[in-house]
């Protein structure tokens, strides 16, 4: 199953989080961010994962968002490459961090691809192109999944959208959540039974399905009354960490 894990691995939060980048141009406080990282620790733990955790970066203000430099599949670990070069350098350091715990590790070596554009749904992947993740960068992953045995769909994040997960993701092994922008799709309309979430809602598609439980962020009362019908919901608050445009998802790679 899409959401069966065992594993995460996760950084603990930087000083320099507060220097992330940011659409809006807003700084986060460091001590809130502890908090709401500290929560969200503890409902992966309640989803039964086990944690690997990675000390603080402070040279690389966005480094707790560990999805965008690592991709994982069964016991493969792919280093992918940042497009930002504030970011680009995270890739160096945690594929030596992490590589213990991997069977193969790989490498994107042409073009930019950022994990938050990956969505994976059993042995297939969507890729959506950004302006994080470029045509080269997703047809250099695809290579090396489809060696890896799995598919590959190249999409299109749509244009004011960060990443392809910033707005959707998997709750079922068929069913995705969306926002209305993710929604008119065609690729994901005609594949998936899709969960469209109410307007302003949109920060609630970045969920994150674990064993039997839906991590749902915070602040979203609509959507929480929506799924709760049908799924074991924690929610979790990250309106702080939302100031650099990041999520659930972001912060954990899960395997
Ligand atoms: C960035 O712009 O790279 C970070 N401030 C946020 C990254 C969020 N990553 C993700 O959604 N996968």
């Amino acid at each position: 199953m899409t959401y069966s894990f065992k594993n995460a691995i996760i950084r603990k939060p930087n000083k320099s989080i507060q220097n992330g980048l940011s659409s809006q141009n807003l700084h986060p406080q460091y001590a809130i961010v502890l908090e709401e990282h500290s929560n969200y620790i503890q409902a992966m733990k309640e989803a039964a994962l086990k944690i690997n955790l990675l000390e603080p970066l402070e040279e690389f203000p966005d480094s707790i968002f560990v999805e965008d430099p690592a991709l994982t599949y069964k016991s493969t670990v792919i280093i992918l490459n940042p497009f930002d070069p504030s970011r680009n350098g995270e890739r160096d350091i945690i594929k030596e961090e992490i590589k213990h715990l991997f069977d193969n590790m790989l490498f994107i070596e042409d073009g930019y691809v950022e994990g938050g554009d990956i969505l994976n749904i059993n042995n297939h992947f969507v890729v959506g192109l950004s302006h994080r993740t470029n045509k080269l960068g997703a047809e250099n992953l695809s290579s090396i999944l489809l060696k890896l045995g799995a598919t590959v769909e190249i999409c299109k994040t749509p244009d004011d959208i960060l990443h392809f997960k910033s707005e959707c993701s998997i709750v079922d092994d068929d069913t995705i959540l969306v926002s209305n922008k993710m929604a008119q799709l065609d690729y994901l309309r005609s594949n998936y039974h899709l969960i469209e979430l109410p307007e302003g809602e949109e920060g609630a598609a970045n969920a994150l399905r674990i064993n039997d439980k839906l991590l749902l962020p915070d602040g979203f009362s609509k959507a929480e009354e929506m799924l709760s019908k049908k799924y074991d919901i924690i929610k979790v608050k990250v309106d702080e960490i939302a100031k650099v445009d990041a999520g659930l998802s972001c912060m954990s790679l899960r395997w």
